[in-house]
């Protein structure tokens, strides 16, 4: 683990267990506690980045081929909420159909009254310009979800573009703040997100 390995949320990182991969609507999970879903391209690193902040680098499973995942997964954090972990956008193994049937899915997923309370989007940060998430993350910003937009791998990008590009992703989208630059993989950016979920699944008490 890097520096920041003692942030309070590895307790309950430590505690993060698989629980199902939803393939229907009526598989969702409904017990009423919070709700944070990772969405995006396939191979943006949403896999990846659940794995960093939890401290667990083996419970959600990563791949460098593109579009294996089929189903929405939960992982509990118990007692506390859940880290739902979405197909990622724009990319089939099973062709059209397929696709559509999973653009269903997640679609039915966002749509739910009061889950996810917060959408984790993440873009690769050296992308900034990709069609799927125009179509995608503007839906999802249309919808009303509360969203947060994340540029992981900011490991790849040199100075010049993570200067520039997190200013036009901001225009793009009309964010009203510039997306943070993080990366999974050196842990950049983890710690202000790991207090964001923390305070999401242990709110102050009124
Ligand atoms: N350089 C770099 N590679 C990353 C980072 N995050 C993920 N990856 C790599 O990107 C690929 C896809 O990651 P994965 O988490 O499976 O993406 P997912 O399809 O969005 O879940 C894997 O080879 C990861 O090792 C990062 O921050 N920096
Ligand atoms: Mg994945």
């Amino acid at each position: 683990m890097k520096s920041n390995d003692n942030h309070p949320f590895y307790k309950l990182g430590q505690k993060a267990v698989f629980r199902i991969g939803a393939v229907g609507t009526n598989q969702f999970v409904t017990d009423g506690l919070p709700q944070i879903a990772f969405a995006g391209r396939s191979n943006v690193g949403k896999s990846s980045l659940q794995n960093a902040l939890l401290g667990r680098s083996g419970l959600v499973r990563t791949s460098s081929t593109p579009g294996r995942t089929r189903e929405i997964n939960f992982f509990e954090i118990p007692e506390k909420g859940w880290f739902v972990d979405l197909p990622g956008f724009g990319y089939a193994r099973g062709g059209h159909q397929a696709s559509g049937s999973f653009a269903k899915l997640v679609g039915d997923y966002l749509s739910q009254e009061g889950q996810p309370v917060l959408v984790i989007y993440i873009l690769d940060a050296d992308v900034p310009e990709s069609e799927v998430d125009s179509i995608c993350l503007g839906r999802i910003l249309d919808a009303g979800v509360p969203t947060l937009i994340l540029l992981n791998k900011a490991d790849r990008l040199d100075q010049s573009k993570r200067t520039r590009y997190p200013t036009m992703v901001k225009e793009r989208f009309g964010l009203e703040t510039l997306p943070p630059l993080i990366s999974a993989r050196t842990g950049k950016g983890l710690d202000a997100l790991r207090d964001r979920i923390l305070s999401i699944l242990e709110p102050p008490s009124p």
